[in-house]
């Protein structure tokens, strides 16, 4: 599955650097061994963008709409293989694999059309002797971080619109899955981007890359997405410079189902929001409120479902969730579950890890969850469904906002007027309205709050690969 990844050699820093490994989180095995790269090989990468920034931004938009098309393409002929080794490092089911490679060529389809539409505006002036424009150009060296909780998506958010919009990128994937950016980076070289343009870097950890990428004045813009912690970490780096941020960071999602809502809908969707990924995504639902007069029919039928669940290797046909990523996140959520448990919880289904090896964990709903529980106010990242019951429409409305994040909500109701203002009144910079879904490559994904800054897909995902020139021509 890997004799594709020679391409790596290409990347290999001095003779004798370190090596990383990258496991299975399924299985344990070894999967591949990567140069471990640092401040230095950054700096490199850096200089190669910066020097093919000219060339890249020169092109017309036609041929750099081309050059992604043909990356898009590459992905789609290679997608099972792409799928495999994502399944293989990240542990998800290969349908939901799958799925996410699908998505990766959506967004690179997106922005090769949107390339070509990158307009400036012409504005009235005040005087008839001259005329005032505003022209879009690209940023320069783009540094992109992304996580391994969607580790093909997000490195194909990422890189698309800042390719569309002319600029270059050196771009460092999450240390747990290096393989499947690895993999679209040499479809990339394949697609014919000049040298330079992508620049990949593997490293066991970010702390160094992080550092060079924010402290080189080379680049001019940092494009992020992990943890809100190391979200402020990257900020702060950046503060020297001014040097510009987009940040797509932790998230603690409401789901609300209100007396009005059609509760079998809201039980797929709830499964669909919480499970997918095996909770291991920032948009994932972590706190579900339901109304009393619905409660106990919504805990059992979503209970029910969750216990069909099946949980195992991605490879296995018919698993639903898979392994989390590591042992911290293990113990993260045994953690919130014992709080829980301890503060008066009530486990309707699961709240063990299975086997005593692996990273294993039964998908799990906790009833009589209470405001002062972990799993109410933190990003457990994990297949856990804490459900809270409420009675005041308003009231429930004003605790879903009481959070730091402001990532994505979801409700379910019918009622017209509800609807509206639900939406309105939520602090959240997505709102999923009786839906667990809504990721779109069309749509701008992000968050407020300390959830992050900037959005990703869409038209606005573009601007944020861009600098706006006034042009003043006098003397007309
Ligand atoms: O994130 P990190 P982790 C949340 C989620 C999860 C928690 C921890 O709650 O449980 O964060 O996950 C790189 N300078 N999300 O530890 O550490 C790192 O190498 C520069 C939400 O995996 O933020 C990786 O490439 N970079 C989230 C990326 O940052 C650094 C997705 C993410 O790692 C760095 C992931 C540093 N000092 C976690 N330290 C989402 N928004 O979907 C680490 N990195």
């Amino acid at each position: 599955m890997f004799a594709d990844l020679a391409f790596v050699a290409d990347l290999t820093p001095k003779e004798g650097a370190r090596r990383f490994p990258v496991f299975n989180p399924s299985t344990g095995e070894l999967l591949a061994e990567l140069p471990d790269m640092g401040a230095a090989d950054v700096a490199v990468a850096i200089d190669r963008a910066d020097a093919a920034r000219e060339r890249w931004a020169g092109l017309t938009a036609r041929e750099r709409s081309d050059a992604l098309w043909r990356w898009h393409q590459l992905i789609l002929d290679h997608s099972d293989d792409l799928a495999a080794i994502l399944t293989a490092e990240m542990g998800k089911p290969l349908t939901e694999a799958k799925s996410e490679i699908a998505h990766a060529a959506d967004y690179l389809q997106w922005y090769a059309e949107e390339a070509n539409r990158i307009y400036g505006e012409t504005i009235p002036a005040p005087s008839n002797d001259r005329r005032m424009l505003v022209i879009k150009q690209p940023i320069g060296v783009v540094g992109a971080i992304t996580p391994w909780n969607f580790p093909a998506s997000m490195v194909a958010r990422k890189i698309s619109p800042t390719l569309a919009a002319g600029c270059t990128v050196v771009l460092k994937p999450a240390e747990q899955t290096p393989l499947v950016a690895g993999a679209m980076f040499a479809l990339a070289r394949l697609a014919g981007f000049p040298d330079g343009v992508l620049n990949l870097i593997y490293a066991s950890e970010g702390d160094a890359v992080g550092r060079e990428l924010c402290s080189n004045p080379k680049v001019r813009k940092i494009s992020f997405t992990g943890s809100t912690e190391v979200g402020r970490l990257l900020m702060r780096q950046c503060s020297d410079q001014i040097k510009k941020v987009s940040f797509e960071l932790g998230g603690n999602a409401p789901f609300i189902v209100f007396d009005d809502a059609d509760v079998d809908a809201a039980v797929d969707g709830a499964i669909q929001a919480k499970f997918r990924n095996a909770g291991q995504s920032c948009v994932s639902a972590n706190r579900l409120y339901v109304h009393s007069s619905v409660h106990d029919e919504f805990a059992d039928k979503f209970a029910e479902k969750v216990r069909a669940l099946r949980v195992g290797d991605g490879f296995d046909a018919d698993v639903a969730i898979g392994p989390l990523i590591d042992a911290r996140a293990l113990a993260k959520i045994e953690a919130h579950v014992g709080d829980a448990v301890q503060k008066g919880g009530t486990i309707r289904c699961g709240g063990n890890r299975i086997g005593q090896s692996g990273t294993f964990f039964e998908p799990t709903v906790i009833t009589e969850v209470t405001a002062t529980m972990r799993i109410a106010r933190e990003e457990t990242f994990g297949p856990l469904a804490p459900i809270i019951r409420f009675d005041d429409p308003d009231e429930v409305v004003r605790a879903a906002n009481d959070t730091i994040y402001g990532l994505a909500a979801y409700f379910y109701a019918s009622n017209l007027k509800r609807v509206w203002r639900v939406a309105e009144a939520l602090e959240y910079g997505m709102v999923g309205i009786n839906t667990g879904r809504m990721s779109s490559e069309a749509a701008p994904f992000g968050g407020v709050k300390q959830s992050g800054i900037g959005r990703e897909g869409s038209r606005h995902g573009l601007e944020d690969y861009l600098e706006m020139k006034y042009l003043c021509m006098g003397g007309l």
